[in-house]
């Protein structure tokens, strides 16, 4: 009996797989103005088919996917499709200046690109300037088989946090990086709504509707162009059972932490007394003193089916989120997520490695051109590096460094990225938070070459220099594994004895602690040139960027063809 019911499942598995072949998902992103109210005020914001969130994107493992773009907005634009492989496709990636030239305004280029060897969501996102603070949406890999490695949701549900900011968010940027400060979002929302906490904002808020006793697959993106955020919703547990579009151990946790650029898939029971819940976000900021930023709490509704208000006084009460500062929530979340061995895509750690790099992170400062006012620390603009290189994208040059990499084009960037900073010091002392010596950072364009399928081990070091602070690290092209993440300056001989290399979780994007360091490790298994940046946009702007070349392998199938021949042109 037991047999034969087995023999039935697996022979049900062929059907299904063999049903489900692969297809083409062709769509048209019309990049354009839409006018929409928020927070008491109308604001011409940028879209993709007018839609904030843009429109998500669903595909099942192994589709092939055609994307084309369409640019009726004033602005230059490119798409970004955070977390894919873009396996030998390395032309469709998106970063501007990176992997190709902008989109410009009244132009068009088609994007095109399979989706294989993951699933679970990630997203998209405008990959130029500042413009995914509204150009974005989720990607959503559906497995081949049908089945995910856990039960099957009653329904799934995206759920996009993003931040607001009011104003033409292109002019705040333009006039940050001209003055040299910070800005900060003004909310933030629950699929597009601030919530009711703010003026205006009654109706503007995200509503969920549950039925009793089900269970939800909530498709988590972090869209927010500056922040990390706390997740929370009254009285209810979360189970994470995928993280950056790889499987995870279920975690089970009643607060979720999306650092910015992460994605999480996450089961939800409707397992309270029916009545209504507040959903809430806020932001996960450090730093002593603690940089400019928002405080403020977005909230949604989640509300069970058959729920009737009643006439005596129901008070929904908010959930009880952490302070902005709340480290510990953050890296026990962070840092309790494990690998699912064995799960579909499941890929063990190299245990050798060929390339080690050691890598600090620091926040700067550039002087303050002549005649200019500039309004950052003393006077002077802020800028951000990597061992003491702060990048300057190849801006007016002609070619993106991919294209400038292909053709053999020299001047536009160097290959010499250092595997370690210049100067050993006490990186997380908080003495050196102001130190003439070391704050000036010096603008390059270097990159750093590895062959293919090389493997890489990189230790990201924070340091205090004018605040310490997590940073989101994202890698395009590889996820990576994380091995171990801590606080401290990293020890090779004590920690590298923490690595996990059974089953660490792999990600696209690793927030380095506060003042402390996280280890990654990958193999460079895809030709092309890969943007390394953080995701907090501010400190990306400034320069907190670098970028990996894998060269090709020893193949045509294992080396990066050429450009498509509507790749736009500088
Ligand atoms: C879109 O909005 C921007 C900023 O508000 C404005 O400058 C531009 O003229 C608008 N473009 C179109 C095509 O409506
Ligand atoms: C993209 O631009 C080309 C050349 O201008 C044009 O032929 C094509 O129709 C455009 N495609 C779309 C979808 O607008
Ligand atoms: C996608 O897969 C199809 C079918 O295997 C293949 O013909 C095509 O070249 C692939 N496209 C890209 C962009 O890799
Ligand atoms: C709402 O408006 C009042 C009065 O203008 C103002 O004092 C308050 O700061 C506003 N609150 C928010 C959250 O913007
Ligand atoms: C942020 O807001 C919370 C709650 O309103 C408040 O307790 C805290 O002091 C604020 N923190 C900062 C740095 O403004
Ligand atoms: C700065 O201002 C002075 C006096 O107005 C002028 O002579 C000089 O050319 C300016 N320098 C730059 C770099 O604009
Ligand atoms: C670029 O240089 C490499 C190595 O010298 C050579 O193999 C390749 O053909 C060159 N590519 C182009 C487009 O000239
Ligand atoms: C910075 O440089 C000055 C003079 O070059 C030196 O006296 C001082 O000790 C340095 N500070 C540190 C923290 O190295
Ligand atoms: C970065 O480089 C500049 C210029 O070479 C130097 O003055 C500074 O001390 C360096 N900072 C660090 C943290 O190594
Ligand atoms: C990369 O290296 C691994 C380990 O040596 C090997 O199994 C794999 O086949 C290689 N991949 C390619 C595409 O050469
Ligand atoms: C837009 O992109 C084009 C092509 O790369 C470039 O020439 C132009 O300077 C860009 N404009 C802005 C405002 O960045
Ligand atoms: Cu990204």
């Amino acid at each position: 009996m037991k047999i034969f019911e087995l023999w039935l499942t697996w022979v049900f598995a062929l059907i299904i797989s063999s049903m489900a072949s692969a297809a083409i998902v062709e769509r048209t992103f019309l990049v354009q103005n839409k006018t929409v109210t928020r927070l008491c005020h109308e604001q011409v914001i940028v879209t993709v088919n007018g839609l904030y969130p843009g429109p998500k994107l669903e595909v099942t493992e192994g589709d092939s996917v055609i994307v084309h773009v369409v640019n009726n907005s004033p602005y230059n634009v490119t798409i970004h499709w955070h977390g894919v492989f873009q396996l030998f496709s390395a032309w469709a990636d998106g970063p501007e200046y990176i992997t190709q030239c902008s989109i410009r305004p009244g132009y068009n280029f088609t994007y095109k690109f399979n989706v294989t060897e993951q699933e679970g969501t990630i997203w998209w996102h405008a990959h130029a300037s500042a413009v995914r603070a509204t150009v974005h949406g989720a990607l959503i890999i559906r497995p081949r088989s049908g089945q995910f490695p856990f039960p099957k949701p009653y329904k799934e549900v995206p759920i996009i946090l993003g931040d607001w900011y009011d104003g033409n968010v292109e002019d705040l940027i333009k006039k940050e990086l001209e003055t040299g400060d910070k800005i900060a979002s003004n909310a933030f929302t629950i699929n597009g709504f601030p919530g009711d906490l703010f003026n205006c904002s009654k109706h503007h808020i995200y509503k969920l509707r549950v039925k009793q006793g089900k269970t939800y697959l909530f498709r988590m993106v972090n869209a927010a162009l500056n922040n990390n955020l706390f997740f929370k919703i009254t009285n209810h547990k979360f189970t994470v059972v995928a993280s950056d579009a790889a499987y995870t151990e279920p975690y089970v946790t009643d607060i979720l932490v999306i650092a910015a650029g992460q994605s999480a898939d996450v089961l939800f029971t409707a397992d309270q007394p029916k009545s209504s819940y507040y959903m809430a976000a806020s932001p996960y900021v450090v730093g002593e003193p603690v940089p400019l930023f928002d405080n403020t709490t977005t909230r949604g509704i989640l509300y069970y089916e058959g729920y009737k208000k009643s006439k005596t006084n129901h008070k929904l009460v908010m959930p009880a989120l952490p302070l902005h500062n709340n480290t510990p929530i953050a890296h026990k979340f962070f840092s309790s997520i494990k690998g699912l061995v064995g799960a579909p895509h499941w890929v063990p750690v190299p245990l050798e490695v060929d390339e080690h790099m050691f890598i600090t992170i620091n926040m700067g400062l550039q002087h303050c051109p002549l005649n200019a006012t500039c309004t950052g620390p003393l006077g002077q603009k802020f800028s951000a590096s990597m061992n003491n290189e702060s990048f300057a994208l190849p801006v007016g040059k002609g070619y993106s460094i991919q294209e400038a990499y292909f053709y053999n084009v020299s001047g536009i960037y160097t290959t010499d990225f250092p595997d370690n900073p210049p100067k050993t010091f006490n990186f997380v002392d908080p003495k050196i938070f102001f130190d003439a010596n070391v704050t000036f950072v010096p603008k390059s364009t270097k990159v750093r070459k590895f062959k293919f399928n090389s493997t890489v081990e990189v230790v990201f070091q924070n340091t205090a220099i004018l605040n310490a602070q997590s940073h989101p690290m994202h890698l395009h092209g590889m996820n990576f594994h994380i091995l171990a993440q801590d606080f401290g300056i990293f020890n090779p001989a004590t920690d590298r004895l923490k690595y996990n290399l059974v089953n660490p979780q792999i990600r696209n994007t690793v927030p380095v602690p506060v003042a402390g360091w996280a280890a990654i490790r990958f193999r460079a298994n895809n030709p092309g040139v890969w943007f390394l940046h953080c995701h907090v946009d501010d400190h990306n702007l400034w320069g907190l960027v670098t970028a990996f070349i894998v060269e090709n392998g020893p193949t045509p199938t294992t080396s990066l063809g050429p450009p498509p021949a509507d790749l736009p042109k500088c």
